[in-house]
């Protein structure tokens, strides 16, 4: 009888936005058509980082910080899966924002959700970057952030509360990191009820941009400058923020996935080598 692995149960507080974030990413797979087993979803550690374990594709829970190298490993490694990598707001911008930073600038083909709470919720509440600090209205601002690097293709920004443009948005991801466009970057802000209930806030706070016939996601000075001119005035852009429809991802051919792994294959070369240890 074939084992087979049994999505757990989700772990999260009742009200935790991640419950949003998983509903859209799970009916994107399922309006894309897309298999489970040819998604790999990688996670970062939080109370976010748990999504991977609920969903029944394939998964792997990295370390903290970690999960974009990792994913991009995988990426590279069998550029037929569709790659996912997932995790908090302190995974990604604080002990993992290098990673975060390089892998916008090398543009592989995977998505990146980013369920910000402006909070460390695993670790019970301290300040993470996106948190605000006294007076602003809005700490660290990632989307800001991956405009300003050069080669980013895919920047959104969703709220698990509009639920209905959360799913277009995972979509629009999916769609850009398939088309092997790139790296497809959305930060979804995924409140946490029990540290840091910002759902009030968020209401208030968000533009959406998608619904503003003026507004030209593929213009980058409009997306810099739209994003500064709504914190002047303690706002945020929500929607599809910047997209580049003719970026090219970046591939490491030849894939390790498409070469002949038989041991039997390796055999001169690796006498060869441990020859050459030989004193
Ligand atoms: C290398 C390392 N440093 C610190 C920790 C402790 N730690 C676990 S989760 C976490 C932060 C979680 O915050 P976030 O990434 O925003 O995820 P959330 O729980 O809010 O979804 C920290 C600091 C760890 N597991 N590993
Ligand atoms: S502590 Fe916060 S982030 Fe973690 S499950 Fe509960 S509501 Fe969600
Ligand atoms: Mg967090």
């Amino acid at each position: 009888m074939t084992k087979t692995y049994k999505p757990a149960e989700p772990i999260w507080c009742a009200g935790c936005g991640d419950f949003g974030v998983q509903g859209a990413l799970e009916r994107a797979l399922i309006d894309l058509n897309i298999a489970k087993h040819d998604v790999m979803i990688l996670a970062g550690i939080g109370c976010s980082g748990t999504l991977q374990n609920n969903v029944g594709t394939y998964g792997y829970h990295a370390l903290h910080g970690r999960v974009l190298p990792t994913a991009q490993g995988v990426a590279f490694a069998n550029p037929d899966l569709t790659v996912v990598a997932v995790g908090g707001d302190g995974d990604g911008f604080a002990i993992g924002a290098g990673h975060f930073v390089h892998t916008v600038k090398r543009n592989p083909n995977l998505v990146y959700i980013v369920m910000n709470n402006s909070v460390y919720g695993l670790t019970k509440g301290q300040d993470s970057p996106t948190m605000d600090s006294e007076g602003a209205a809005y700490g660290l601002d990632a989307t800001r952030l991956a405009l300003s690097i050069p080669g980013a293709s895919f920047i959104a920004r969703g709220y698990s509360r509009w639920s209905h443009q959360l799913h277009e948005l995972t979509v629009a991801a999916f769609e850009h990191a398939r088309a092997k466009r790139g790296f497809a970057f959305l930060e979804v802000l995924s409140p946490c009820v029990t540290y840091n209930d910002t759902y009030a806030s968020w209401d208030s706070m968000l533009d959406n941009v998608d619904d503003d016939p003026n507004y030209d996601p593929t213009n980058m000075s409009m997306a810099f400058t739209r994003g500064v001119e709504l914190d002047e005035v303690g706002r945020m852009p929500a929607g599809i923020i910047y997209r580049n429809d003719n970026a090219v991802g970046r591939e490491v051919p030849p894939a390790m996935s498409k070469q002949n792994l038989d041991p039997a294959q390796h055999l001169d070369s690796y006498g060869k080598i441990m020859a050459s240890y030989a004193v």
